[in-house]
């Protein structure tokens, strides 16, 4: 870290540029009052010279007969600002005069004013122009006072002492080598907060400092109406509202630097190194560049790479100006072309789910703490609604009429479901996923009446698209290497960057493997690594040397077909708390499932066979452990689009990593086996007693609060370290009737306001190590959870808030 970011600058084009600059050279840094220069010859003249020599200003050559009076840095082609940014003057005839009444004039070869310092009522009268060893070009008047400054109206840099003040704007260019205004703005905001702003033709959003937290989060004061900043020549820029950076190379003060708006959008504070004359970067505001906004225009969404970012249309939309993605993409069909009008036309439009996107603003309406199929049903009612995003956890919604600002995220918090059209053309792949209902699923249906969300099985999330994006980041580099670009940007290989995509690399991961190779990696399956109700597990080791575990299905007694189109729904499924499935292998009646390899084994190992000398599961590991089940199932039953119920939660089945972070497995495979009866399931999948909710000896609909039972019954066993059948006293009652009895004890001893009896209550082997308040919330969390009347059973969502919530 702290290394400074080479901006390689081509050389070459720098000596052709400073020669051509050189040639009408003139000395003097004062103009006098009467003097007039003319452009001539299609050449840049220079008109000033610092008496450092370190600036220059004059007639810029923006391109072939066309000029703009600027301020530059002797002997580079990087200027510092600009009069007529906007409007060049032609190469033959225009003119710069400075007046005897006082101005200096910019006038095209028609004699029109271009630009004016309007200094001619100025009183006292100016009497020079003189361009300073700060870059700062001012006129004054004979008292030696500042008339009119160039450092008052910056153009897109800022430059060592030159303050940003009050509507002294920095705008970016509008491209990579042009001086004209982009759409980009660095500027004091209303509340006295300095901000990068994108103006673009249809809307703006603010993107710099981050959006989504308070000025107070990012470090910045309101209250200092100042509005002023400036960066010294040691490298340090400090502005009144708390806004602090520093040069990597803080200190040198010998070094020409500049703070610059990029037309990317980013800010940046470069050194030059004046031995090669090419600048390298010693701070930028935006680590990622796809946190800035605007840069792939709406329906779209940035992604952030080693090299380059890039942009990739949302599914089932193109390019607007293919070779321009800030004019974004638009649909492939319209879906106003699709309504039928009146409240059927819903029934016209599925959901495309876009995994760790988001899209930044334009939420026409926020809900909160709502299941993700209200969220749905909500857009589909709302025909300005484009898409909608869900947070998990929080179970908020946003209804979007526009999407803009899209970009790849870490997170796994966050998914955007785009509206779009059913059509009757089915893809190879939505043909796979949509086959008859599950055994859960249909219970599933009757737990949450609202049955839109079932019929739609068009919404699939498609690997295909991905491939596009890869596409599209292959002629984006042509482009660019066409383009002819002399800059080359070599961001730090920073993880962040890296694992931006990391959804894309493990849902393309998943794949049909063939039983040769499977045999091959589990060498003939000779480790076995454990064996439960639907089959054994291997480990083995894949040709690109990742670790997997192979678990060998028995009973599989469905068609090939059926087989893939079951695993195409738990093959999408990914979450941090879920095993990830990487693929399947099905030939004849070989079925097995390929899933990423845990290290640290299942939660019953390490919770109850617990030797002397191996380490304890401690307090704090055990609440992850709580809260991270409770994430991995809120998934599975609220927001995977097709819903699938566990059905097997007991510790067995929960895996640990690494870092002790559980992850689920085996979810899916009631799915698996549906074609059986639903007693036959019973006794295979559920081995083992004790974490059945009542409903399945009642032969009742088995719903997603069955797994709340469960996950309620491995609360218990989370706190107290032993299993729920082992609490049997004397081997009297049924493990049922223990888990009952203990926890009408619990919930009288919960209610009472002496707490002493944890102590005895909570896993001996911690020794009183654990957190009060945190034990207390679990436990009434696993009391409620294995309420006898499923109704009054949380929500794995309401159990997932519950734990994040602060402790009252
Ligand atoms: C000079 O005055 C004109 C007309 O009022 C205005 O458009 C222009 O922006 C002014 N120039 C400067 C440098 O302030
Ligand atoms: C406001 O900012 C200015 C400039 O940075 C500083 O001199 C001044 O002390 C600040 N005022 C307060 C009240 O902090
Ligand atoms: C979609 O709508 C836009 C604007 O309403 C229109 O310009 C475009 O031609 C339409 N495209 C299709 C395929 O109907
Ligand atoms: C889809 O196909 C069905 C039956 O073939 C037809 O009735 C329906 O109109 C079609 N829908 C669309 C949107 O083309
Ligand atoms: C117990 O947990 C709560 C909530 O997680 C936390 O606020 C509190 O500081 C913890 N107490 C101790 C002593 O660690
Ligand atoms: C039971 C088990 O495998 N424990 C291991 C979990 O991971 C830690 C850290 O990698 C090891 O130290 C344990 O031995």
């Amino acid at each position: 870290m702290g290394g400074v970011y080479i901006f390689n600058a081509s050389i070459s084009f720098l000596l052709i540029l400073s020669t051509a600059l050189a040639n009408d050279h003139s000395s003097s840094s004062v103009l006098a009052r009467g003097s007039s220069i003319s452009t001539k010859d299609d050449t840049s003249i220079t008109i000033l010279v610092s008496p450092n020599g370190a600036f220059a200003c004059g007639f810029y050559k923006v391109a072939t007969n066309a000029f703009t009076f600027s301020i530059w840095f002797s002997g580079l082609s990087t200027v510092a600002w600009t009069a007529n940014r906007d409007a060049p003057v032609n190469g033959k005839g225009s003119s710069l005069t400075f007046h005897k009444d006082g101005s200096l004039v910019l006038r095209d070869y028609n004699d029109k004013p271009v630009w004016s310092t309007n200094t001619s009522s100025a009183a006292g009268g100016a009497s020079h122009a003189e361009l300073l060893d700060t870059g700062n070009l001012v006129v004054m008047d004979t008292n030696g006072r500042h008339l009119w400054r160039s450092f008052d109206s910056p153009t897109d840099t800022l430059l060592p002492s030159q303050p940003m003040t009050r509507g002294a704007n920095l705008v970016s260019a509008s491209a990579r080598g042009l001086l004209s205004s982009g759409l980009f703005t660095f500027f004091f905001d209303n509340d006295n907060v300095l901000k990068l702003i994108y103006y673009g033709p249809e809307t703006s959003s603010l993107y710099w400092p981050d959006p989504y937290k308070t000025s107070l989060q990012n470090n910045r004061v309101t209250y200092n109406s100042t509005q002023y900043g400036v960066l010294d020549q040691k490298g340090k820029f400090l502005a009144s509202d708390g806004l602090s950076f520093e040069a990597s190379d803080l200190g040198h003060d010998m070094v020409m630097r500049r703070l610059t708006l990029d037309y990317d959008g980013n800010l940046r504070l470069y050194s030059l190194d004046a031995s090669s004359g090419s600048w390298s970067f010693s701070w930028m505001a935006l680590r990622q560049v796809c946190e800035i906004h605007g840069l792939c225009g709406q329906n779209s969404f940035c992604t952030s790479t080693p090299k380059l970012p890039y942009c990739s249309c949302i599914p089932g939309f193109k390019m607007n100006d293919p070779g321009d993605w800030s004019k974004g993409c638009r649909r492939k069909v319209n879906l106003s072309a699709k309504r039928g009008g009146g409240k059927g036309a819903t029934k016209d439009f599925s959901f495309v789910r876009l995994d760790t996107t988001d899209f930044y603003g334009y939420d026409f309406k926020i809900i909160n703490s709502v299941p993700v199929f209200d969220c749905r049903n909500k857009c589909l009612d709302s025909l300005d609604c484009q898409a909608f995003g869900y947070k998990r956890g929080l179970g908020s919604c946003f209804l979007k009429n526009f999407l803009f600002n899209g970009k790849m995220l870490q997170s796994f918090d966050n998914f955007i479901y785009v509206k779009v059209p059913k059509t009757n053309t089915t893809l190879p792949s939505q043909e796979l996923a949509s086959g008859p209902a599950h055994v859960c699923k249909l219970a599933e249906t009757e737990a949450y009446p609202s049955s839109q969300l079932v019929q739609s099985d068009t919404s699939k999330f498609k690997f295909g698209s991905f491939l596009s994006s890869a596409l599209t980041l292959l002629v984006v580099e042509v482009v660019l290497i066409i383009g002819g670009c002399c800059v080359v940007y070599k961001w730090e290989k920073g993880p962040e960057i890296t694992d931006d995509v990391g959804y894309m690399i493990i849902s393309s991961q998943f794949r049909m493997f063939s039983y040769k190779e499977l045999q091959k990696a589990t060498n003939h399956f000779q480790q076995e690594l454990g064996s439960g109700g639907s089959g054994a597990v291997y480990k083995g080791v894949l040709d690109d040397e990742r670790k997997v575990a192979v678990k060998k299905l028995n009973d599989i007694i469905q068609g090939d077909q059926e087989f893939r189109s079951e695993l195409s729904v738990i093959g999408r499924i990914y979450h941090l708390n879920l095993i990830t499935i990487w693929g399947f292998c099905a030939e004849k009646n070989h079925k097995l499932l390929v899933s990423e390899f845990i290290e640290n084994g299942s939660l019953d190992r390490i919770l109850f066979d617990h030797q002397d000398f191996s380490p304890v599961l401690q307090w704090h590991q055990r609440y992850n452990i709580a809260l991270g089940v409770a994430k991995g199932l809120a998934y599975l039953h609220h927001e995977c689009l097709e819903w699938i119920v566990h059905c097997d939660v007991k510790p067995e089945n929960i895996l640990l990593d690494k870092d002790f972070e559980p992850k689920i497995a085996d979810f899916g495979l009631v799915q698996l086996l549906k074609r059986e009866s639903s007693t036959q399931m019973l006794s295979r999948v559920h081995g083992t007693r004790g974490y059945i909710a009542p409903e399945w000896a009642l032969n009742l609909p088995i719903t997603g609060k069955a797994d709340v039972y469960s996950y309620g019954v491995v609360l218990l066993e989370l706190v107290k370290g032993i299993r729920v059948s082992e609490w049997v006293v004397e081997g009297q009652e049924e493990v049922e009737m223990a888990v009952r009895c203990s926890t009408e004890i619990i919930k009288e001893k919960l209610a009472n306001e002496d707490k002493s009896w944890l102590l005895e209550f909570v896993d001996y082997k911690l020794h009183g190590d654990f957190n009060h308040s945190q034990v207390i919330m679990l436990l009434k969390i696993a009391v409620s959870c294995v309420e006898e009347e499923r109704r009054n059973r949380p929500s794995m969502g309401h159990v997932v808030q519950t734990l994040h919530a602060p402790m009252e």
